[in-house]
C-alpha cells in the first residue's frame, strides 16, 4: 500500500481537487479523494508527498504506427516543394516505400528505432500505447511488426495495444488487384496473427489510394469471426462514408475525420464510436480541411487525441505536441485535450480500466510541475513531467 498525497487532482473531466491523496495497492487505485476525506485506516500507510503538483491518469497513445523501417525524408522534400500526399503516394512513394524498408530491416533494427520513439512518448508521460502493423503487407512481415510491437511492452515500463493494418495500401505486387490481396494475403495475415496472439483489434485505411468500404467491410467481417473488435482510419482525405459503416458495426474509433460530414457525427455518438483526431498528420500534410469538431461535440461523441507517430504523414513522436496542436489548429479545449489522452483515448481502445482517476482504476499516473491544467496544451516543447507511475511504480 501507498498514499499519495499533497497534490492537486485533475480529472479527465470535471473540477480539479485540490490536497487530494490518492491509495494504491500494487497497481490499482484503491481510494482517492480530498485528504480531509481520507478514511483513517488509510492513514498509516508510507506516503509520498507530491509538493503540491499536478496528477493526471497516465496519458494514452491510441494511434501510432511507431514500427516502421525507414524514413521518408525525402517526401518532405518533395512537399515543401509542392508534391501532394496522394500524388506521391500514386506514383509508388508514400505507405508502400515505407513497406519495402519495413521487410528489409530485421525484427532487432526495428525495435531499437521503434524504441527510439516509444521513449519520447514514455518521458511525456505515455503509459500505454496503441501500436499498429500495417507496412509489412505480406504475412511474414505483418507477422514481424506485431512481434516488435509486443517486444516494446517487454522492453519498456509501458503497455501496447496492438492493431492489425493489413489493410493499410495494396502492396506493388498486388497493383490494381486489392481484391485479390485482402483475400489473399491480409486475411491470412490476420489469421495468423491472431493465432499466434498478436492481435488486439483491426484496423483498416478506408481511402481512394488504399480501400474502399466494401474491401475493409471484408476485413471487419474476418475480425467478427475472429471476435477481434474494430477501428477504422477513415475520411481522412475525402469522404467515403467509412466512419459511418464502421460506427454501425460498432468500431470502437474511427480515426482522421477530416472530411466527415457533420451529420455522421451524431452516428458515431449513437454507436459510441470514438473520434480519434490527429491534428499531427493535419499539420504535416498541410490539410486546410477541418474535422467537424463543432458537430462531434456537440453531437456528444467522444473525442479522442494521438500522435499517429508515423514516418510519412506525422513525424512526431510527441503526445503534448499533439495536445498543443488539438488546441491551436482544431480550437479542441485543453480540457477535450487532455480526456482526448486519457479517458477517451482508453475508449478508443476498449480500455475500461484505465485513463480517469478512481478506485478500481489502474495506478497508472503522471506528476506535473505546472500550476493549471491547462498548461498540459498550451506549451510547446518545455516538457513539465515531473514523475510517472506505471502500475503503482515511479518509472
Ligand atoms: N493514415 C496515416 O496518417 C498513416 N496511415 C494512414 O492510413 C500514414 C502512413 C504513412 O504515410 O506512412
Ligand atoms: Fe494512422
Amino acid at each position: 500500500m501507498l498514499l499519495l498525497k499533497n497534490f492537486t487532482m485533475v480529472p479527465a473531466a470535471g473540477t480539479p481537487v485540490p490536497q487530494a491523496a490518492m491509495v494504491l495497492d500494487g497497481d490499482t487505485i484503491v481510494w482517492t479523494g480530498a485528504l480531509s476525506e481520507l478514511p483513517v485506516e488509510h492513514g498509516a500507510f508510507p506516503a509520498e508527498d507530491l509538493g503540491g503538483r499536478l496528477v493526471t491518469a497516465g496519458l494514452i497513445d491510441c494511434h501510432t504506427h511507431v514500427v516502421f523501417g525507414g524514413h521518408r525524408a525525402n517526401e518532405f522534400r518533395m512537399r515543401l516543394e509542392g508534391a501532394s500526399y496522394d500524388a506521391i503516394a500514386r506514383a509508388g512513394g508514400g505507405i508502400v516505400s515505407t513497406v519495402t524498408a519495413t521487410r528489409a530491416a530485421s525484427a532487432e533494427a526495428l525495435l531499437a528505432d521503434a524504441l527510439t520513439r516509444v521513449d519520447a512518448l514514455i518521458a511525456e508521460g505515455v503509459t500505454t500505447i496503441e501500436i499498429k502493423s500495417g507496412y509489412g503487407l505480406n504475412i511474414e512481415t505483418e507477422l514481424k511488426m506485431l512481434r516488435v510491437a509486443r517486444a516494446v511492452g517487454q522492453a519498456r515500463p509501458v503497455d501496447v495495444v496492438t492493431s492489425f493494418l493489413g489493410a493499410h495500401a495494396v502492396p506493388a505486387e498486388y497493383a490494381d488487384r486489392a481484391d485479390a490481396y485482402i483475400d489473399e494475403v491480409c486475411i491470412p495475415a490476420l489469421h495468423a496473427a491472431h493465432a499466434e496472439g498478436l492481435v488486439d483489434a483491426v484496423d483498416g485505411f478506408c481511402e481512394g489510394i488504399a480501400f474502399s468500404p466494401d474491401q475493409i467491410a471484408r476485413v471487419f467481417d474476418a475480425a467478427k469471426d475472429l471476435g477481434l473488435p474494430i477501428k477504422l482510419h477513415a475520411e481522412q482525405l475525402t469522404d467515403l462514408g467509412g466512419a459511418r459503416m464502421a460506427a454501425q458495426r460498432g468500431a470502437m474509433s474511427v480515426d482522421h475525420l477530416e472530411y466527415l460530414a457533420a451529420e455522421d457525427a451524431a452516428v458515431l455518438a449513437k454507436h459510441g464510436t470514438v473520434a480519434v483526431l490527429l491534428p499531427g498528420a493535419f499539420y504535416t500534410l498541410r490539410e486546410t480541411q477541418l474535422p467537424p469538431v463543432n458537430a462531434l461535440r456537440d453531437a456528444g461523441a467522444k473525442m479522442a487525441v494521438a500522435s499517429d507517430c508515423n514516418p510519412g504523414s506525422s513525424p512526431m513522436a510527441s503526445i503534448l505536441l499533439s495536445m498543443n496542436m488539438a488546441a491551436t489548429l482544431f480550437r479542441m479545449t485543453p480540457d477535450e485535450c487532455l480526456s482526448g489522452v486519457t479517458a477517451h483515448a482508453a475508449d478508443a481502445l476498449g480500455l475500461a480500466d484505465r485513463g480517469r482517476l478512481a478506485a478500481g482504476q489502474r495506478a497508472d499516473l503522471c506528476v506535473w510541475d505546472i500550476g493549471a491544467p491547462e498548461e498540459l496544451s498550451y506549451r510547446i516543447g518545455f516538457n513539465p513531467l515531473w514523475r510517472r507511475y506505471y502500475r503503482g511504480k515511479s518509472c
